[in-house]
């Protein structure tokens, strides 16, 4: 799936999703959003791709929704028909994604924009990125699970701070903050990106999704009902042909050479 408005590339075993209306700062328009999550859905799907990058065009990462489909003098729009259609199901697609999806935040992230940012498995930064919740200067709440994933991020003082004043964060202080998980000089973003991403591509794929799984699920587990899943888990994880080569691996002193199946 490749487009003029999101562009795929295929890497060493992991696709490079990129967002592409840079004169917009990427702002998303219906067709970009679809488009989006098809090509998260492809990559999902597609056992040559064991790793993901998302990324932005131009100067910017995303400024969320665009503003210019919204003109009030066409009435009043139901956004919340566009956020169940559009917003939602692409931040239900990145948390359910089966592998890891690391975000290269560019350039400013703002709005729906960085919060589809943060729903990334691993965000890097470019130094001179900015992180916006931009929502309360136009009327609106923060959307895209902002609420959310931010306030488990970084505790709700910062929270409310950031998403009631509009505020920049920039990346160093997300970094500060763990809002991300670094931020890195600018023309080394996609190196250090493509490195990380190489190598989780060569990684036990289906472990490093189970990971994943396991990790979001003790927000909202007990203590109690998380070593229970980790058990079952781990049940399953040593059924797969990459516990059994990891352990060989070991066992001879040679690298591991996952296959990145069960
Ligand atoms: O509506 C629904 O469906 C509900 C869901 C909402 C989700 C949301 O995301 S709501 C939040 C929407 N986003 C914003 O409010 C952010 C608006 N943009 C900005 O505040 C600023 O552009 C930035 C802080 C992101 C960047 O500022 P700066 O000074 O670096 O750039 P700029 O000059 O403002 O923008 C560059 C161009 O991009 C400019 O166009 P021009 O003048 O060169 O022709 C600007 O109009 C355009 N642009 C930036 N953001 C948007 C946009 N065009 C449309 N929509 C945008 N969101």
């Amino acid at each position: 799936m490749s487009d003029d408005k999101v562009l795929v590339e295929k890497g060493d075993g992991y696709a490079v999703i990129k967002l592409n209306r840079p004169d917009r700062l990427n702002a998303f328009t219906p067709v970009q959003n679809t488009t989006l999550l098809e090509a998260l859905t492809q990559a999902d799907d597609d056992a040559d791709s064991r790793a993901v990058i998302l990324t932005g065009a131009g100067r910017g990462f995303c400024a969320g929704q665009d503003l210019g489909e919204r003109n009030p003098d066409d009435g009043t729009p139901d956004l919340g028909r566009t956020i169940d259609t559009y917003f939602n199901p692409l931040i239900r697609k990145l948390r359910a994604m089966q592998i890891p999806v690391i975000c290269a935040v560019n350039g400013v992230a703002a709005g729906a924009g960085a919060n589809v940012a943060l729903a990334c498995d691993i965000v890097l930064a470019a130094k001179s990125a900015k992180f916006i919740q931009a929502f309360a200067k136009i009327g609106l709440v923060p959307d895209s699970g902002g609420t959310w994933t931010v306030t488990r991020l970084i505790g709700e003082a910062r929270a409310k701070a950031i998403m009631l004043t509009g505020m920049p964060v920039t990346a160093d202080t997300a970094e500060e903050w763990g809002l991300i998980w670094k931020a890195v000089d600018d023309d080394a973003l996609m190196t250090e990106a493509r490195a990380l991403t190489s190598n989780l591509a060569g990684g036990a794929t289906v472990g490093l999704g189970l990971t994943k799984m396991l990790i979001q699920a003790a927000g909202t587990n007990t203590l109690d009902q998380q070593l229970d899943l980790e058990r079952d888990t781990q049940r399953d994880a040593g059924t797969t042909t990459d516990y059994a080569e990891g352990v060989s691996a070991f066992l001879e002193r040679r690298p591991a050479q996952f296959a990145g199946r069960r």
